[in-house]
């Protein structure tokens, strides 16, 4: 089994350099087996207006609550996340997708973008992003499943692509091959794109889009599941679970708290803060 060898400290600095780091088999197989043949049963549970079967899933806390549960549950990731924009992470959605096999006349290149609630960088400045994405894929990568693409410190780089560059593969681009399970943490404003799926099997990602408890969240979390698991959260003084669900009844507080001290320290505070009332 791939350990991994980076202290968090060291991804952190990966991920304000690169815009990218990879925590290696963050989510165990058996975790992703039973995810990825989950699928089919919640395409089952929600199948499209018309009857056929839908190829991505947000919300599927409700529809598979063990295992995405689980998933979300993940101290590593969670302490990682909160090292990036401080205690102030919230779930913006999850997203279940898979793509059927394409034609061999497919242009590799799916298209070189930045995500939700980026911005065009300034050129060497290293802002924290309001979004970024803990991305698993369900299966390991290669050429023929469709590897993914990065372009390392473009998250910093005043860097423009004109529409057709960004289905060309990028001079300064690297190829990243995650096997299955291992987490993908990536800056909103790193330039990427996946690569077109040619093998004969589907190609699944699974991906936690976290954001700032300040934002909006496109997630639902009012349905039953979620309400539960909100109320135990309560009742635990689960903040940090809290949080993720859009629940944060420290924001007003915490986004008025004068900023007279670097944010670390302060985050630091409210970490500790956080970790005193929680009650299990
Ligand atoms: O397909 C991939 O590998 C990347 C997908 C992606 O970047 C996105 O959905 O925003
Ligand atoms: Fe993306």
């Amino acid at each position: 089994m791939r350990e991994d060898t980076k202290s968090l400290q060291e991804h952190l600095e990966e991920f304000k350099t690169v815009g990218f780091t990879l925590f290696p088999k963050m989510l165990d197989d058996d975790w992703v087996k039973a995810m990825r043949d989950s699928f089919e049963e919640i395409g089952d549970r929600m199948p499209n207006h018309d009857g056929s079967r839908p190829q991505v899933f947000v919300d599927v806390l409700e529809h598979k609550p063990d295992l995405v549960l689980s998933a979300l549950s993940n101290e590593r990731l969670l302490d990682f996340a909160e090292m990036i924009v401080g205690p102030h992470v919230q779930l913006e959605s999850i997203t279940y997708r898979r793509t059927a096999p394409q034609d061999p006349n497919t242009n590799p290149v799916l298209g070189f973008h930045r995500d939700m609630f980026a911005e065009f960088p300034q050129e060497g400045v290293y802002n924290r992003p309001l979004l970024f994405n803990a991305l698993s894929y369900l299966q390991d990568l290669d050429d023929e499943i469709g590897p993914l693409r990065i372009i390392p410190g473009s998250h910093m780089r005043a860097m423009a692509l004109a529409p057709e560059e960004r289905k060309q593969p990028h001079p300064d681009e690297v190829i990243v091959y995650p096997k299955a399970g291992d987490v993908a943490v990536f800056h909103n404003a790193i330039v990427h794109s996946g690569t077109a799926n040619y093998s004969k099997n589907y190609r699944y990602l699974f991906f936690l889009t976290m954001n700032h408890s300040w934002l909006k969240h496109r997630a639902n979390y009012s349905g039953p599941i979620s309400e539960s698991v909100k109320a135990r959260a309560r009742a635990t003084g689960n903040r940090r679970l809290l949080r993720l669900l859009g629940e944060d009844e420290k924001v007003f507080r915490r986004a008025n708290s004068g900023f007279m001290q670097p944010d670390e320290l302060m985050w630091e505070q409210w970490i500790a803060e956080d970790a005193a009332d929680l009650k299990n």
